[in-house]
């Protein structure tokens, strides 16, 4: 597991959320090791703010992308390799934000990938400003007499948007979530995690999730259920809230091709283009 770690030097807050994200995320990749996947076969992409220095923080294949655009980068890799396992990290601010089209669409022709969110509430790296997921109320520099705005629900969202894996866990319970993050790459269509992650200089939102936070406890396979739980405002699920079968997008466009598998050296990609010229 150590060789994950790169000479990246660390500059996230001392306690910020984010180092129980990338430990989890070690152990996620360790199990699925162990399990026969091989590392070579994982791909990462991630946004831009705090969140996305996980990126430094992993000696994974990848390409580090834009705001928002790491939903896009992932899809891509995906359909030019489909034996790859792709995996998104992005922020509240960036893919509630920016990337929210990107998001959408991804769940709804279920694109095989991960969607990690580091949510933290804040744009964290601009220094504080509100974002799509902050309470009302939230003071920041944007904001400086407090937010008049209703945060927007991840999960809520992602169910009615058709992702077929939907889970919320929390940067504070660790080993939870290196398994949320295990099924979530072992599934194959657009699997979500909105990960509760307190930013300590911005937002510390530690008391309130350490105290309000439960284990799911409905069937993850009734969707009407999910729902519920995902509605819940008195203690927040957590764990896997819905999970269904679906063809995932890359399967539905290519069928059996696998473009890695079935490409042809130079001589016959120029042939065939020739074939198809001379025939219109
Ligand atoms: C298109 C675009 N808009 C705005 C920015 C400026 N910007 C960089 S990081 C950031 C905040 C990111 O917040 P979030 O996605 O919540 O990540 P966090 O820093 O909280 O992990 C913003 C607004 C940018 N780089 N690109
Ligand atoms: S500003 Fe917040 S999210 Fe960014 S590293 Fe510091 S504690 Fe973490
Ligand atoms: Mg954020």
């Amino acid at each position: 597991m150590s060789e994950l770690s790169t000479k990246a030097e660390n500059t996230w807050c001392p306690g910020c959320g984010n180092f129980g994200i990338l430990n989890a995320f070690k152990r996620a990749v360790a199990g699925l090791e162990s399990e026969g996947v091989d590392r070579g076969r994982l791909y990462i992409s991630a946004g831009i703010g705090c969140h996305a220095k996980i990126f430094d923080y992993l000696a994974l294949s990848g390409l580090y992308s834009i705001h928002g655009r790491e939903i896009a980068t992932v899809q891509g890799a995906k359909l030019a390799n489909p034996n790859l396992y792709v995996v998104a990290f992005g922020g509240d601010g960036d893919v509630f934000g920016e990337g929210v089209s990107h998001l959408l669409f991804a769940a709804k022709r279920n694109a095989d990938m991960t969607m990690i969110v580091h949510d933290n509430g804040v744009y964290g790296l601009t220094t504080g400003q509100y974002t799509p997921t902050s309470r009302r109320g939230f003071k920041g520099p944007s904001t400086p007499a407090g937010s008049v705005e209703d945060p927007l629900d991840p999960l809520t969202l992602m169910l009615v948007a058709g992702a077929t894996f939907v889970a919320r866990g929390y940067s504070g319970k660790v080993e939870q979530l290196a398994d949320l993050m295990a099924k979530a790459i072992k599934h194959r269509g657009f699997a979500f995690i909105d990960v509760l992650q307190p930013c300590v200089t911005f937002n510390d939102t530690y008391k309130k999730y350490n105290a309000g936070t439960e284990p799911a406890a409905h069937d993850p396979a009734d969707f009407a259920a999910a729902m519920a739980a995902a509605a819940r405002r008195d203690r927040l699920p957590l764990g896997v809230v819905y999970e269904t079968d679906k063809t995932a997008f890359d399967r539905e466009l290519l069928g059996e091709h696998n473009p890695v598998r079935d490409s042809l050296p130079q001589a016959g990609r120029l042939e065939r283009i020739a074939r198809v010229i001379s025939r219109s």
